[in-house]
């Protein structure tokens, strides 16, 4: 008997299973999963739709809990990529519009879609946010034309300095700029023309700004110059006589390999000022390797002077070598003129020649009387 019932029972729990079933009291269709799945107990901001402007940071954070206690995962999708930039910590995800700039992100195409999912490995839950950045502004792109980076020019070439190909998609930005040409000068314009005085490598930077972010571009250049040797000034007589002209000769040599241009040759004497200039040469260009000579003349007054030959350039820019030499010259006076004889040494050149003549008459006349030549 007992274990007729003992084998009965299974079929009396099922057949009030089966009629709680049918009663809707259990389901085996739908699992119920209210007391498994995640749940939030808060979402930060709670607003679906954000706005924030250009250069602001927008933290997104949560806390979940889940029923059963399960471990609980998250992932953030910014239009539907995984983003993990780690700054917001954990449960968190702070939005910052410049870091996002910096990868490419384009803030005037938002809004953003930021996207929370939260797992238990079962269940998921999410949650959803529209991100708009206001007040953007998209960053000039810098290019520069010409010159090309790692050109080389000559001492004084005109070069143009160009960037009309660079640009800003803000069509109201009024780009600036700023050309700095590493050799001390620097211009704001787009299209410039700037030559460089010394030889050497230079570092030219553009930047632009569009009033809110400046990018920038580099090249460098090269600048090449002539080397100019200056040899004298000699000058002939070395010994010259006063009030006669001397001539003044140097010779001007271009050991670079570049062409020098419009090489001024100036003569001075003793000091380098427009009164004490004696000659000046323009050569209008002296190719490398050649050899120029110079003249200059100078009437010689007495005394010692320091004749000094220049070179300098039209535009006033450094020769690469020396560029000055100078040479002592020493003048003698002329033979002093004859002076007036005063009336003391008349009479005393008289009193000596008449005092000579008498002598003389007095000796022959002394010879005579003795021959006897008066007693006859
Ligand atoms: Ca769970
Ligand atoms: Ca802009």
């Amino acid at each position: 008997m007992i274990n007729r019932y003992k084998s009965s029972i299974p079929q009396l729990v099922l057949a009030c299973f089966l009629f709680l079933q049918l009663a809707g009291c259990i389901s085996l269709v739908h699992a119920d999963n209210s007391r498994t799945a995640p749940y939030f107990t808060d979402v930060s901001p709670a607003k679906e739709k954000v706005y924030i402007d250009e250069g602001q940071d927008q933290e997104f954070k949560f806390n979940a809990s889940d029923y059963d206690g399960d471990p609980l995962t998250y992932e953030f999708l910014l239009n539907g990529i995984q983003v993990n930039f780690g700054d917001g910590g954990i449960g968190k995800y702070l939005f910052k519009t410049a870091l996002l700039a910096a990868q490419g992100h384009d803030h005037s195409k938002s809004p953003y879609f930021l996207n929370l999912n939260v797992s238990d490995g079962t269940n998921n839950l999410t949650y959803y946010w529209d991100i708009t950045v206001n007040n953007t502004n998209r960053e000039p792109v810098v290019k520069i034309d010409s010159p090309l980076d790692g050109a080389t020019y000559n001492i004084g070439d005109t070069i143009r300095f160009n960037a009309a190909s660079t640009t800003d998609q803000d069509t109201d930005d009024k780009l600036v700029f700023t050309w700095d040409f590493g050799d001390g000068k620097k211009l704001q314009y787009k299209d410039v023309n700037h030559f460089f005085i010394s030889p050497g490598t230079f570092a030219v930077n553009l930047d632009v700004s569009d009033g809110t972010v400046t990018r920038s571009q580099s090249i460098t250049l090269t600048i090449k110059a002539p080397i100019l040797k200056i040899t004298g000034p000699v000058c002939d007589p070395m010994t010259p006589k006063d009030n006669k002209p001397v001539k003044l000769k140097a010779t001007i040599q271009n050991t670079g390999d570049v062409t020098a241009k419009n090489v001024k040759v100036k003569f001075y004497i003793d000091t380098k000022t427009e009164d004490k200039k004696t000659g000046e040469t323009v050569i209008p260009s002296i190719s490398p390797g050649q050899s120029i000579v110079v003249n200059g003349t100078w009437v010689a007054q007495e005394g010692i002077h320091s004749v000094i030959v220049v070179l300098v350039k039209d535009n006033g820019y450094n020769i690469t070598g020396s560029n000055e030499g100078s040479q002592s010259l020493s003048v003698k006076a002329k033979p002093a003129p004859v002076q007036g004889l005063s009336l003391s040494s008349i009479l005393l050149t008289s009193a000596m020649v008449i005092g000579g003549v008498l002598a003389v008459i007095l000796k022959f006349a002394l010879r005579f009387w003795r021959k006897g030549y008066f007693n006859k």
